[in-house]
């Protein structure tokens, strides 16, 4: 019957309330996992699902889903990160009607503010490419630890992020830690891993940061040679231009949170085709 479909989606309301608890309730469910909470791991899939963008020719970002299929789910910048796509199923399944792509980026706006960070302005509207339904997007598109400034500035100039919106990007890293068997580097940037605050930069210029001797790849160690820095986030302290950013985050977190919440929200919209008028939910 004409119109039965359009009055059935009409009389149906997504509550995506129910799917942020979900996703709530998820965080904190295996006390073995890491420092306790799967909250870092989920920022890092949104962030993740989200940095393929290329503002030049407006290929990648998160819409698509396109982190569920073969080469990329397989990238060695992905590497861990089955553990975050795995753990987000059930909730797939509870509420079908979300994409995975709303769902991935959803769950890392949840957890931030979750773990004690700003709210993140979130907008429904990415759908799920099918494998046959896009090209293949090349490996490389994500930063490397090991590299310096210029390489930062290439991956986020090409996102289509400046300067101070890339500082505030990379205080995510007060978040979760390194796992040798997923990057190879090891260990936290702070010694609250699981609390979302502007402590990553209080480290960073304040602490003392030497390189740290090992077999593994470069990486920096505090005097505990409890704490570590990737040479990424040393650059955002040698830096010029990026060290104001830092100093001013360490000092004022509340201008951090500010400058977080709009920088992470346009990062898991880019390249969103979103219909005409959609509304944060
Ligand atoms: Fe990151 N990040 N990230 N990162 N990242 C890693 C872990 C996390 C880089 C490299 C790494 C951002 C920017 C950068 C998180 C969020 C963000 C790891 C360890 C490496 C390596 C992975 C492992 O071993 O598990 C580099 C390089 C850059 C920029 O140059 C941005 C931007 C964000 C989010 C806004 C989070 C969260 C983690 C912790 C994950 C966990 O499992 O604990």
């Amino acid at each position: 019957v004409p119109g039965t479909a359009g009055s059935a989606a009409a009389s149906f309301k997504p509550d995506y309330n129910a799917v942020r608890k979900a996703i709530e309730d998820l965080l904190e469910s295996n006390e073995d996992y890491d420092d306790g909470s799967y909250g870092p791991v989920l920022v890092r899939l949104a962030w993740h699902t989200s940095g393929t963008y290329d503002k030049s020719t407006n290929t990648g970002g998160s819409n698509g889903a396109t982190m569920r299929f073969l080469p990329e789910s397989n990238w060695g910048a992905n590497a861990g990160l089955a553990v975050a796509r795995d753990l987000l199923e059930p909730v797939k399944q509870k509420f079908p009607w979300i994409s995975y792509s709303d769902l991935w980026t959803l769950a890392g706006a949840t957890a931030i503010e979750a773990m004690g960070g700003p709210h993140i302005p979130w907008r429904p509207g990415r759908s799920d490419y099918a494998p046959d339904q896009f090209v293949a997007l090349p490996d490389g598109r994500l930063p490397d630890g090991d590299k310096d400034a210029k390489h930062i500035r290439d991956i986020f100039y090409r996102m289509g992020f400046n300067d101070q919106e890339i500082v505030a990007l990379c205080g995510a890293h007060t978040l979760g830690r390194c796992h040798s068997d997923r990057s190879g580097f090891l260990g936290p940037w702070t010694n609250a891993p699981t609390t979302f605050s502007n402590l990553y930069y209080v480290e960073l210029t304040e602490n003392k940061w030497h390189k740290k001797k090992w077999k593994g790849p470069l990486q920096y160690e505090d005097k505990s040679g409890q704490l570590m820095m990737l040479n990424t986030d040393m650059w955002l302290l040698w830096d010029k231009k990026f060290k104001p950013f830092t100093q001013e985050y360490a000092k004022n977190e509340e201008k951090f949170f500010n400058d977080f919440a709009a920088a992470f929200s346009k990062l898991l919209e880019l390249g969103v085709p979103f219909p005409e008028g959609a509304q944060t939910v």
